[in-house]
């Protein structure tokens, strides 16, 4: 292509990609099959390598900056950011709204979740985001634009059409729950601490130098305020907020008195356990932006909005008995079994003492009465033993000296006690479980119950041992009928289909968690690449160090891993990557297909990726987004719901023949 085709080429890529970013982080409602989005990706990245000048800062590329700072600058606010004074019940709040309506009469409020992270102040100039700064004193923040950067729910230009010459936009970075066990999980891999929170984890992010640390862990961002807003009430700035395209929190409500502000913190009371971010409490403004200037601030917060905090979950419950979980890793971790108590609206009847030390420190025992705590929505936890209340013929607590599944003498390793037992067939289960999860190879229907049957009968001994499994075997166990056990044959059967970063992960090497696997096999495109690699081979790589290439290295050496490699390879699980899924063509782009029944030549695995390597989307229900559905052999309802709709429907050979003609036309989509 010419110059000028390269660049108008460019500008379509650009706009495709940021539009895409847009629905999927800010809308959560994606247009663009993620294969797709990768490929656009790469193409404009090598469009911008070959014409650097014609680089915007509002490019998706340009989200992740390439080398870690040295440190963070601390900058002024050009205006401060306020805390929130706090009440804890709704009589200090009532004595609050009634200092207002004294000081400005009857006014109308606006209640907002108080989400639990950590506050930004971003700057914005002729719509392009300049700085991103913390909170930090309210005066004095750190410049952490860098990481601000990777946060896709911040936009890098704002979608309004005449943006001021500069606009300061404050809100709340977080972390959501699913994300933060996903770090968690991964820091547990690596042997490292673990964040106590999403909040802490959010800060502790956005306090790394390298941006890419950063923008590996998906932050999200809600925009709650504009110190200089351009609308007269608080309700209008954040509809104008998210006409900016900002992800602002959609549970705000106006509330015209005192009565409505109490129900409203009452339905969240409970309700915010059913939200997959973090909330501690609701934030209460007077809505008229006049009357909020009138208000103003006391030395550290507006008079206008205060924060009603929720009390802190706790319980006082019983410890029935301390057990033991033997983990993947061979880990043991101390777990104690609770008198089941009501808390953060679930009944918990387990709660983690973490390690060893642990237990030392609060001296808790079997028969203890202890405080139970959930801080945001994780796994609850013992914070405290009423000593008075303790039974006086109760002992310490000592902690096991061989593992208790296999009675392997136990080794201590940092703040971790380990089963060395590699054979141990509690983990043994553990990897089982890991290798059939949802972020590994995905395999349904293989639960708890199961695995401790395949394992305990010494049906399995090895991963790839699942891949010899019968019908008739599967269908002989407790609680399987011949339907589930087909369910699960299936499900094996398409895990073969699960790429090489999935297997690797899948393997359960310590130390490699997704994020890690993910870079190694974009280095080790097969197992075998990896077995053969040295530690220098693989601690040369950026972001693995020396532990983690050993800890590798130690694991391809042992000769019943070299082994399950071999099987599992026999087997046909993917034991090497792919050269990266292209697309053949843009024919089918932005097209959803639904595919049911059974097709007279392809099984639905394949079908769904010729309709991807077309650029299309193949998803699994019909709706009036379907563009089309693939039709086969005793199709059922899904069919009936496109008669329905109306949706097209086509046999497997009219969607050959519409790919033909699109193929034969040739053209390249135009973007909507
Ligand atoms: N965390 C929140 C939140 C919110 C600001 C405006 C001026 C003073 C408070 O969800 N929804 N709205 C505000 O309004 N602040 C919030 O959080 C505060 C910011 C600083 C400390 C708290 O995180």
């Amino acid at each position: 292509m010419g110059r000028e085709q390269d660049h108008e080429r460019l500008v379509q890529l650009r706009e495709i990609l940021n539009r895409a970013s847009y629905r999927y982080y800010v809308l959560d409602d994606p247009e663009l099959p993620d294969s797709v989005y990768d490929q656009y990706y790469r193409e404009l990245q090598a469009l911008e390598a070959r014409y650097p000048a014609w680089i915007t800062p509002d490019s998706v590329t340009q989200r992740v900056g390439a080398e870690p700072l040295q440190e963070f600058q601390t900058v002024r606010h050009r205006i401060p950011l306020y805390s929130l004074d706090n009440v804890f019940t709704l009589e200090e709040l009532s004595q609050w709204e009634k200092r207002v309506n004294k000081l400005v009469g009857e006014v109308e409020f606006v209640c907002e979740l108080k989400i639990d992270g950590l506050a930004l102040a971003l700057t914005y100039e002729k719509g392009l985001l300049t700085r991103g700064l913390t909170r930090g004193d309210g005066h004095l923040g750190e410049d952490i634009t860098t990481n601000i950067r990777t946060i896709r729910s911040v936009p890098l230009q704002l979608q309004i059409p005449e943006p001021s010459e500069l606009l300061e936009v404050r809100g709340e970075a977080f972390i959501p729950f699913q994300e933060f066990d996903r770090i968690n999980s991964e820091r547990a891999e690596q042997g490292e601490k673990l964040f106590a929170n999403p909040r802490n984890a959010c800060a502790g992010t956005l306090r790394q130098l390298d941006p890419r640390v950063v923008s590996a862990r998906h932050l999200n961002f809600f925009a709650y305020s504009l110190p200089n807003s351009p609308a007269l009430t608080q309700d209008q700035t954040l509809a104008f907020l998210k006409s900016c395209g900002f992800r602002v929190n959609p549970h705000w409500a106006l509330c015209r008195n005192r009565k409505e502000v109490q129900d409203f913190i009452e339905y969240w009371l409970t309700a915010r356990h059913q939200l997959p971010y973090g909330t501690d409490g609701v934030v209460i403004k007077v809505n008229d932006l006049h009357l909020q200037e009138e208000l103003g601030f006391n030395a550290k917060a507006p008079r206008w909005a205060v924060a009603y905090k929720y009390p802190p979950e706790e319980a006082v419950t019983t410890v029935q008995d301390i057990t033991i979980q033997v983990g993947r890793t061979g880990a043991l971790t101390p777990v104690a079994e609770l008198q089941p108590v009501l808390l953060a609206g679930t009944t918990v009847a387990r709660a983690t003492l973490h390690n060893q030390d642990r237990i030392t420190e609060l001296d808790v025992r079997p028969g203890d009465s202890v405080i139970v705590r959930k801080a945001g929505e994780i796994i609850p936890e013992v914070v405290k033993v009423l000593q008075e209340l303790r039974p006086s013929i109760s002992q310490p607590y000592s902690f096991p000296t061989v593992c208790p599944v296999c009675h392997t003498p136990v080794v201590r390793e940092d703040i971790l006690v380990r089963c060395p037992n590699h054979r141990c067939p509690q983990v043994l289960k553990a990897s089982v479980a890991h290798w059939c999860s949802r972020a590994a190879l995905d395999i349904q229907g293989i639960g708890e119950k199961l695995i401790a049957q395949l394992v305990d009968t010494g049906r399995v001994h090895s991963l790839a041992d699942l891949y010899t499994l019968t019908l008739d075997e599967l269908s002989a166990y407790e609680r399987m009928g011949t339907k589930s056990a087909q369910n699960v044959l299936a499900s094996l059967a398409h895990s073969k289909t699960k790429p090489w970063p999935k297997v690797l992960f899948g393997l359960g090497i310590r130390h490699v968690g997704q994020t890690m696997a993910v870079l190694l096999s974009k280095v080790f495109p097969s197992a075998q690449a990896l077995a053969q690699a040295s530690i220098q081979d693989i601690s040369a790589i950026y972001g693995v160090g020396a532990e983690i290439a050993q800890s590798i290295h130690h694991w391809f050496e042992d000769p019943t891993h070299q082994q399950l490699i071999q099987a599992l390879e026999a087997h046909g699980v993917q034991i090497r990557g792919t050269d990266g899924q292209t697309l053949l063509s843009e024919s089918l782009l932005g097209q959803t297909f639904v595919i049911t029944g059974t097709l007279p030549t392809r099984s639905r695995e394949e079908c769904t990726a010729l309709i991807e390597r077309h650029g299309g989307k193949a998803t699994s229900s019909v709706s009036k987004k379907t563009n089309f559905v693939v039709a086969g052999e005793k199709a059922g309802s899904k069919l009936t719901r496109a008669l329905e709709l109306g949706v097209k429907v086509l046999s497997e050979d009219e969607l050959l023949a519409l790919l033909q003609a699109k193929l034969s036309q040739g053209k390249l989509p135009e973007p909507e």
